[in-house]
């Protein structure tokens, strides 16, 4: 328990570390029975938006702009995500996430409580290249590859990696004592959230304890590396936005 007046939250200018003691809650537009936690949005200085969406039994979505892609990933509970594309609808269960393209009709569903971890983006198209399609599927069945050759740092790509998509969703899991390889500095940027374990991450110059539950933004050049700590692995779900360029 921190002591009043004190929290490990930061906002600097390229990075935000934003720890669970800090979310206040918001109305989710147009969701029925759904508050939003949001975490990381362009006010912060990101291109893109990261929130929690807390569902109570009954809840049902709202679609975004046509111009925004949205990407759910199912924290706790379930949801039944309906999308014009497919006849039937698909339970998501912890785990489970579902990709919908800009301007694709979909829903979200839950009828008993449900947390998600949602981001959303602009999509910028690709001249001659099609639109992604939508993506549904279980983190559990995606292979954990070894990062850069190191069995220990694993990454699970959510998306495919094709140039018709221009942002990826992956899963990193560090063995106890595992870290990044070296210092990162990349103009993608990343919205962050630890799912389990914990680690010190270095943001900028410098290096925050974190633990699951905690949200992290990193601008573009963020200078960026972490090490997992404890006594389990550590896992983190993030955003990145690629394939396409500045100019
Ligand atoms: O994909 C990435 O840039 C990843 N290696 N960055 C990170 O985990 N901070
Ligand atoms: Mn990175």
């Amino acid at each position: 328990m921190e002591v009043f007046g004190a929290t490990r939250s930061r906002i600097r200018r390229n990075y935000a570390l934003i720890t669970p003691d800090t979310h206040v809650p918001s109305p989710l537009l147009g969701w029925e029975s759904a508050t939003a936690f949001f975490h990381i949005t362009p006010e912060l200085g990101a291109r893109f938006t990261q929130y929690t969406a807390v569902l109570a039994p009954g809840a049902k979505s709202a679609q975004p702009h046509e111009s925004v892609q949205r990407l759910i990933y199912v924290l706790e509970g379930g949801v039944d995500v309906h999308c014009s594309s497919a006849s039937n609808a698909t339970a998501l269960t912890s785990g489970g996430y579902a990709y919908f393209p800009a301007g694709t009709s979909h829903s979200i569903s839950a009828s008993a409580a449900a947390k998600l971890i949602v981001f959303e983006k602009v999509y910028r198209p690709l001249k001659g290249t099609a639109a992604p399609q939508v993506v549904i599927g279980h983190a559990a069945d995606v292979e954990a590859k070894a990062f850069l050759g190191d069995p220990d740092a694993r990454l699970k790509t959510l998306l495919p990696i094709e140039p018709a998509f221009d942002l990826a969703v992956n899963i990193f899991t560090y063995q106890p004592g595992a870290t990044l390889p070296f210092v990162e500095i990349h103009v993608m940027e990343h919205g962050l959230q630890m799912l389990a374990g914990a680690g010190v991450y270095r943001l900028g110059e410098d290096h925050y304890p974190v633990t699951a539950g905690d949200i992290i933004w990193m601008g573009s050049h963020c200078p960026q590396w972490f090490v997992a700590m404890g006594k389990q692995p550590a896992s983190y779900i993030y955003y990145k936005d690629i394939h396409r360029d500045g100019l």
